[in-house]
């Protein structure tokens, strides 16, 4: 299906998190969130989310950066010519733009959307996606004491969370990750996430996190530093996750050539799109390694396309993909989306699109920044 994409708009909102979120880089309280709009030749509209934070604190790019690329080179790119399918998006932005991979996949994505949306199908099953419902997990921020996290990390589970990450840094690790065991019991599955707060020469002070029996310890180190994550690893029981490390399909298979990752965490939006995620997906699975689905703390629109890239098969551990109410007083889009009684979140395969309907009254009255750009 061919795609004209005639205009392309970037609307900045600002959100407040309903309880700001801390992890080992920073904390966030109010998201700036640069959501995209595409408009096709035929009228189709189909909107999508950048994931970059204002500050560079998880990865180089941010807000600023994005609107930058997307407004100098790549939207130029998409306008320019038509698109024989989504998968012309990605090929035609790297032949011409090194880096930017959140810039690139916040116009990537929604051009799947925008051929779904033409299809009548939903953008789940035009990815290839098999499954109708997800497992969620929930990442806990890090919190004043290790008997606040407890309280959380126990509501969290009566909840129905299938999997509880908490997130760690130095000085606020090892009694907080043991005041979560004990709330949860030795079976429910928890995780840390450090998002790179340690340094080579804390290993052993990471391996006696061995003893709390996590499913994970996410990127422990440096993003740029594979070999190290291997060496760490061999000096752990738990299986390492990497996140910010895992920036492309080669990176991906070169984390598991050097046995720097047992687990891959896949953000779409980290990686430069579908076309990607889809790639790193298959890569893992080629090697056994299991992979799920992270959040940045996306809106309802970004998190439609987390739902649809976590239905694909080897999504086999619970995803970062809480329910809206979770983040917001209120979403932008509706229905919200929402977690059953029995931890996860339904695929909406049955809706064309990203499935939710984008409330455009409240995303202009959030709105802090508009521009449009056209062929
Ligand atoms: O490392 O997974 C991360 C949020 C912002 C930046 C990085 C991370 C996160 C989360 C939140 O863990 C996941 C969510 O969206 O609920
Ligand atoms: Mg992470």
């Amino acid at each position: 299906m061919t795609l004209t994409v005639t205009r392309v708009t970037l609307q900045e909102i600002a959100l407040p998190l309903r309880e700001p979120f801390r992890i080992s880089s920073g904390v966030v309280q109010e998201r700036r969130i640069l959501l995209v709009r595409l408009e096709d030749a035929d009228g189709t509209v189909a909107w999508g989310e950048c994931v970059a934070g204002e500050a560079p604190h998880y990865s180089p790019e941010t807000v600023d950066t994005c609107r930058h690329a997307i407004r100098a080179w790549l939207a130029p790119l998409m306008l320019g010519a038509p698109l024989a399918d989504p998968a012309a998006v990605a090929p035609r932005f790297d032949a011409a733009v090194r880096g930017h991979r959140m810039a690139k996949a916040a116009l990537e994505m929604p051009a799947w959307a925008l051929a779904a949306e033409r299809l009548h199908t939903s953008l789940a099953i035009r990815i290839g996606g098999t499954r109708a419902r997800i497992d969620v997990g929930i990442s806990l921020g890090i919190q004043a004491t290790p008997d606040a996290l407890a309280g959380k990390a126990a509501a969290a589970r009566a909840a129905g969370y299938h999997r509880i990450k908490v997130k760690i840094a130095p000085g606020a690790d090892l009694d907080f990750v043991a005041a979560a065991r004990a709330a949860l019991g030795p079976k429910v599955a928890l995780s840390v996430d450090a998002n790179a707060a340690y340094e080579p020469r804390d290993a052993e002070h990471l391996a006696s996190l061995d003893a709390y029996g996590l499913v994970m310890i996410e990127q422990p180190l440096e993003p740029e530093d594979l070999r190290r994550h291997a060496e760490l690893q061999r000096r752990l029981a738990t299986p390492i996750c990497l996140d910010e490390s895992i920036t492309s399909p080669a990176r991906a298979d070169d984390a598991i050539a050097l046995g720097s990752a047992r687990i891959v965490n896949i953000k779409p939006g980290r990686v430069g799109g579908f076309t990607a995620a889809r790639a790193i997906h298959d890569v893992c699975a080629a090697h056994d390694v299991p992979v799920w689905c992270g959040g940045m703390l996306e809106s309802g629109i970004g998190r439609a396309y987390n739902v649809a890239l976590a239905s694909l098969p080897n999504f086999s551990l619970p995803g970062d993909l809480s329910p809206s109410a979770r983040y917001w007083e209120r979403d932008i889009v509706q229905p919200e989306w929402t977690m059953d009684g029995d931890g996860t979140v339904l695929v909406p395969r049955n809706r064309p699109g990203i499935g939710v309907t984008v409330d455009l009254g409240r995303v202009d009255d959030l709105t802090v920044a508009r521009e449009e750009i056209v062929a």
